[in-house]
């Protein structure tokens, strides 16, 4: 009889035909299962038990020390036509591309078990959720999908249902870097990633599937799929307002997205609800507004700098049931990352700590926990409209120019002010760190399609009937001559999302400068806060000349995207140059 998962059935099939495994085990998400696969690596060796006293449940995971972040240079998005994947990303002809990676998967799972991962992206009966099916030679993968997504039967029932998913095969291969690829098929809604076990080229629900796949779609569809923390604060009044935040990999979503209010606003009664931390569906709702989603369910965060002082929720959220990858371990067994007290004994390569080897915590190490084992998840990520957007926020790792915090005057201005975003670069991908480069929307690696395309994209949501967010840049990563952060960040960074919510509900005026309105003198509620005189205004002042030199770059950036780059933000950018030059 014919049944909706022939599809499936057919494709599964047709890939073990090719990888050859030992056995195909279908998941079904069970705690059960979960304990047996946990179990199966520790006695292999791929997981190690980490102190059960103090972290009950969790367990540490070491990396090919050749295999501990994402590599953009392998990444490819395969669409028929080259134009197509813009020069924001890797390409390959989509024929070329399948014979040259189902060479690598011929035969590739001999002695392996095949493991079948129906998952759901977003709540799963909501509407705006998408399924995949996620084929791996790899436990670890399998234990990570199962805390990262919505993973197993419920997930089945939903394919059988929708009769459509997002293909993803992988394998770890031999971990070679020689032989890695990460592939995508937008158009054939599949991916193919071999050599890598790592986060984002192999956890394929997350960056492939949510983002570089979704962004696709949601183009043709009309919604975006986008590089963001959702947050929601609660005011003294109860009220609750939502705000979606886009920052670079390494650059704070996670952190942003729970953070602790600081004292004063603790004892007013401002509440802050975790909603999600890396990714973000949103899509037009029937009064006009952006609804988003969180896709995960789970938090794939990073490790270092974690701690009880700058976010003491994600320690908690991190203190049972949790896998960590590539983090030291102290010489009572528990995990251990620079910015945590106490001592590593082993470093993240299981080698005895020497500080000659650099960080004992490798500098993109992480864990994956449960969104519900955190102390500010709120039951409203499960809703299946999603969250009413009030503010949309970019934001780079800039040590000068960019000031604290600016709103854009329109959606135009947003959407520029998101496509000339600039960010040093960090750990999270291969390559050097503390470069500065343009990462349009935090979704440089991510983009499925090219940008000039996205920008347009995201400039059609302005629609005569569309109640759209306000749109704000921020940069809590200012430093002085001493290379000293200028602005305490973590739980301060309440005070700038307050005055945002300001701005919206419009209890403040502002100050505008050429670059958009900044907070007017007195606007930012600095109450106990010790900043040194002079800082805010360090923090906050538009360098005339630096802006112009900024636009200037933004202008050869922008005309990259020629001739696909939409006229509306090449306007915009020419309105900002010449109030600047005006400002003189
Ligand atoms: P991905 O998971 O890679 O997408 O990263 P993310 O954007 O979620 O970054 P995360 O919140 O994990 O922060 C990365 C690093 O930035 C950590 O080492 C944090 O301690 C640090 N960080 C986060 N927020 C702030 C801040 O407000 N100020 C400063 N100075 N550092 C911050
Ligand atoms: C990022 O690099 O932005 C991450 C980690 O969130 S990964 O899942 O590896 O993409
Ligand atoms: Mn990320």
């Amino acid at each position: 009889m014919s049944s909706k998962l022939d599809a499936l059935n057919a494709w599964v099939a047709e890939a073990a035909a090719l990888a050859k495994p030992d056995a195909v085990h279908w998941c079904d998400g069970s705690q059960a299962e979960y304990d047996a696969l946990i179990a199966d690596m520790l006695q292999s060796g791929t997981l190690v038990a980490l102190n059960q006293h103090t972290h009950p449940g969790c367990y540490l995971h070491r990396s090919n020390p050749a295999d501990v972040a994402r590599v953009e240079r392998l990444t490819l998005v395969c669409h028929p036509q080259e134009a197509d994947a813009g020069p924001n990303n890797h390409w390959m002809d989509p024929a070329a591309a399948h014979a040259k990676i189902d060479a690598m998967f011929d035969g590739c799972m001999r002695g392996r078990t095949m493991y079948v991962i129906p998952y759901c992206m977003g709540p799963i009966d909501s509407p705006l959720a998408r399924c995949g099916v996620e084929i791996t030679d790899s436990p670890y993968v399998v234990a990570n999908m199962r805390i990262m997504t919505r993973m197993g039967a419920a997930a089945l029932a939903r394919i059988e249902r929708d009769g459509s998913f997002v293909k993803g095969l992988h394998s770890i291969g031999e971990l070679d870097p020689e032989r890695r690829w990460i592939m995508h098929f937008p158009a054939e809604l599949a991916i193919k990633s071999f050599g890598s076990g790592y986060g984002g080229n192999a956890l394929l629900g997350k960056k492939c599937h949510a983002l570089r796949i979704a962004s696709y779609q949601g183009r043709t569809e009309g919604w975006l799929a986008e590089h963001m923390l959702i947050v929601g604060i609660e005011n003294p009044q109860g009220e609750i307002r939502y705000i979606a935040a886009a920052f670079p990999s390494a650059c704070g979503k996670t952190n942003l997205s729970m953070l602790i209010p600081p004292e004063g606003y603790r004892r007013d009664g401002w509440k802050v609800w975790t909603v999600g931390d890396d990714i973000c569906w949103m899509h037009p709702g029937e009064d006009g507004r952006l609804y988003a989603i969180n896709p995960e369910a789970g938090f794939f965060g990073v490790a270092p700098g974690t701690n009880r002082k700058t976010n003491p929720n994600a320690l908690e959220t991190i203190s049972h049931d949790t896998i960590y990858t590539n983090v030291a371990v102290t010489a009572d067994n528990q995990p251990w990352w620079e910015g945590l007290p106490g001592t590593p004994v082993t470093d993240w390569q299981g080698r005895p700590y020497d500080p000659a080897n650099g960080p004992a915590a490798h500098p993109n190490s992480r864990f994956t926990a449960s969104v519900r084992q955190c102390p500010t998840w709120t039951d409203q990520a499960e809703a299946p409209q999603g969250v009413p957007i009030s503010a949309i926020v970019f934001g780079g790792r800039r040590a000068s120019l960019q000031p604290l915090v600016v709103q854009a005057r329109d959606w135009t201005h947003g959407v520029l002010m998101g496509a000339m975003m600039g960010s040093e670069t960090t750990a999270a991908a291969a390559g050097a760190v503390g470069v500065l480069r343009r990462d349009s929307m935090a979704m440089k690696p991510f983009c499925g399609y090219h940008y000039g395309d996205y920008f347009t994209h995201w400039l059609d949501f302005d629609r005569p009937a569309a109640k759209l967010p306000a749109i704000f840049q921020v940069n809590w990563f200012r430093k002085d001559a001493d290379g000293k952060f200028l602005w305490p960040g973590f739980g301060d960074n309440l005070r700038v999302l307050e005055w945002m919510l300001k701005r919206v509900e419009g209890g403040a005026t502002g100050k505008p400068t050429p670059i958009g309105t900044v907070p007017a003198p007195g606007e930012l509620n600095l109450e106990g806060l010790d900043l040194e005189p002079g800082r805010l205004e360090a923090l906050l002042t538009v360098d005339q000349a630096g802006w112009q030199a900024e636009l200037a770059d933004v202008e050869t950036y922008l005309e990259s995207f020629a001739p696909r780059l939409p006229e509306a933000l090449r306007r915009e950018r020419d309105r900002i140059a010449q109030a600047l030059a005006a400002s003189d």
